[in-house]
C-alpha cells in the first residue's frame, strides 16, 4: 500500500519518458502529485503522463538548452502554479572506452549530465526559494565510486553530480530547501539495454550484498522520500541504492 505523500504538490521528473525517471514519475504519481514528465522525446513525455494520469503534464525539453529549461518552467508555472519536487533523472549514459574517448564526445555527456543538472536547479530552485520550500533529488550512480569501465566522461560527470549535490545543499539551506541524491547500480532500463553495459549485470550481483539486478522499481521508493516533505531533515547526502554493491 502505497502512501500519498504529494497530495497538493507538484514534482519534475526529468528523463521521465522511460527507464529511472519513468518508475520514478509513476511512483509520484501514485502518491498524488501533479507530475511533470519532462523529457528529450516529447513523444514519450506525453505518454508517460497519459498512463500516470491524475493532472500529469507531459513537456519536451533538451535540459542541455537553457532557452528549452526555461520554457518547460514556464509551462510549469502557468499550467501547475507551482515546484515542490524536482527529481534529475535526465542522463546519458554511454559506452566508449577510453581510446575512442574524444573531446567531442566528452562535451556531449557533459552538456546534458551537469549542463542540464546546472540550468534545471538554477531554474527550479529560483521558484522553491520564493516558497521557501523544496525538494531536489539527484540521480547519481555507483559508477563514481567503482569506477565503472567504458564511461570515464560519465564517471567524471557523475562525480560532478556527488559534489554539486553537497555545495547546493549549503547554498538553498537557508531557503528551506534540501538537495541530496541517489547512486543506483547497474539497473535493467531500456537505456542500459540498448549498450553493452547489459553484459555486466552477473559481474555486478557477485559484488552486491543483496543478489539479483536492479530494476527501475527498486530505486524509486528512495527517491520518493528525499523528494517528499518528511525529509526535511536529511540534506547534502547521497545514498546508493544498488544492492550494496558499494559501501561507504
Ligand atoms: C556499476 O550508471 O553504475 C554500469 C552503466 N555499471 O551506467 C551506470 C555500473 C553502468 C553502473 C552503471
Amino acid at each position: 500500500m502505497t502512501m500519498k505523500r504529494y497530495e497538493g504538490r507538484v514534482a519534475i521528473v526529468s528523463g521521465a519518458a522511460q527507464g529511472i525517471g519513468r518508475a520514478i514519475a509513476e511512483r509520484l504519481g501514485e502518491e498524488a502529485a501533479t507530475v511533470v514528465v519532462a523529457d528529450i522525446n516529447g513523444d514519450g513525455a506525453n505518454a508517460a503522463a497519459e498512463a500516470i494520469g491524475g493532472g500529469a503534464i507531459g513537456v519536451a525539453c533538451d535540459i542541455g538548452d537553457p532557452d528549452s529549461v526555461a520554457a518547460l518552467h514556464d509551462a510549469v508555472m502557468s499550467r501547475a502554479g507551482r515546484i515542490d519536487s524536482l527529481v534529475n533523472a535526465a542522463a546519458l549514459v554511454p559506452f566508449v572506452p577510453w581510446d575512442e574517448l574524444t573531446f567531442e564526445e566528452w562535451r556531449r555527456i557533459m552538456r546534458v549530465n551537469l549542463d542540464g543538472l546546472y540550468l534545471m536547479c538554477r531554474a527550479s530552485s529560483d521558484i522553491m526559494r520564493k516558497a521557501k520550500y523544496g525538494r531536489i533529488v539527484n540521480i547519481c550512480s555507483n559508477a563514481l565510486f567503482a569506477g565503472t569501465p567504458n564511461m570515464a566522461h560519465y564517471v567524471a560527470s557523475k562525480g560532478g553530480v556527488f559534489g554539486f549535490t553537497r555545495a547546493l545543499a549549503t547554498e538553498l539551506g537557508g531557503d528551506k530547501i534540501t538537495v541530496n541524491a541517489i547512486a543506483p547500480g547497474l539497473t535493467d532500463t531500456e537505456g542500459v539495454q540498448q549498450t553493452p553495459h547489459k553484459d555486466a549485470f552477473e559481474f555486478v550481483e557477485m559484488l552486491q550484498a543483496i543478489k539479483g539486478y536492479g530494476t527501475p522499481a527498486d530505486i524509486a521508493p528512495a527517491v520518493a522520500f528525499l523528494a517528499s516533505e518528511e525529509a526535511h531533515w536529511v540534506t547534502g547526502q547521497t545514498l546508493a541504492v544498488d544492492g550494496g554493491m558499494i559501501r561507504w
